[in-house]
């Protein structure tokens, strides 16, 4: 996996207030390239997967029930600097320490329901973008 690359989720709280459209817009302006994407919904299985990393968190059972609570939007994304670039984009966990203007700072409701992920590192990046999509739904 090459340093370009980044994966992300439109999360259920983003997806049922209406704010596909205007995310994907902010993504496509900051100058990412789409290169897989589906809209779906994860069960709670699929979720604790998913999010396994955080399985001893306080947060977790309310993590993976929330993100299983309806569909969301996942996507690999390209840029230069992609991981860090898109963390910028997206703004603090927390909307109310994310910076005016960021995504989360926009379109999140709460730390919990906070309308994006975006992945933490290039590996994980990999991971999380192969969770969901075969080599042959990474056409971009
Ligand atoms: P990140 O999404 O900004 O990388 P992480 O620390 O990796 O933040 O946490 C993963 C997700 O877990 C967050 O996006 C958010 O949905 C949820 N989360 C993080 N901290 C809390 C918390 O203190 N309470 C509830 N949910 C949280
Ligand atoms: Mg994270």
């Amino acid at each position: 996996m090459n340093g370009n690359r980044t994966f992300t989720m439109i999360k259920p709280d983003a997806v049922g207030n209406g704010h596909i459209g205007n995310i994907l817009k902010d993504i496509q302006d900051a100058g990412f390239k789409i290169i897989a994407m589906k809209f779906t919904r994860l069960s709670e299985g699929q979720a604790g997967k998913f999010y396994e990393v955080h399985k001893e968190r306080p947060f977790y059972g309310e993590l993976v029930s929330y993100m299983s609570s309806g569909p969301i939007v996942a996507a690999i994304l390209e840029k230069d600097e992609a991981v860090a670039s898109f963390r910028t984009l997206i703004g603090a966990t927390d909307p109310t320490k994310a910076e005016p203007g960021t995504i989360r700072a926009k379109y999140a409701e709460s730390i919990a329901a906070n309308a994006v992920h975006g992945s933490d590192s290039d590996e994980n990046a990999a991971i999380e973008g192969n969770f969901f999509f075969s080599a042959l739904e990474q056409v971009g």
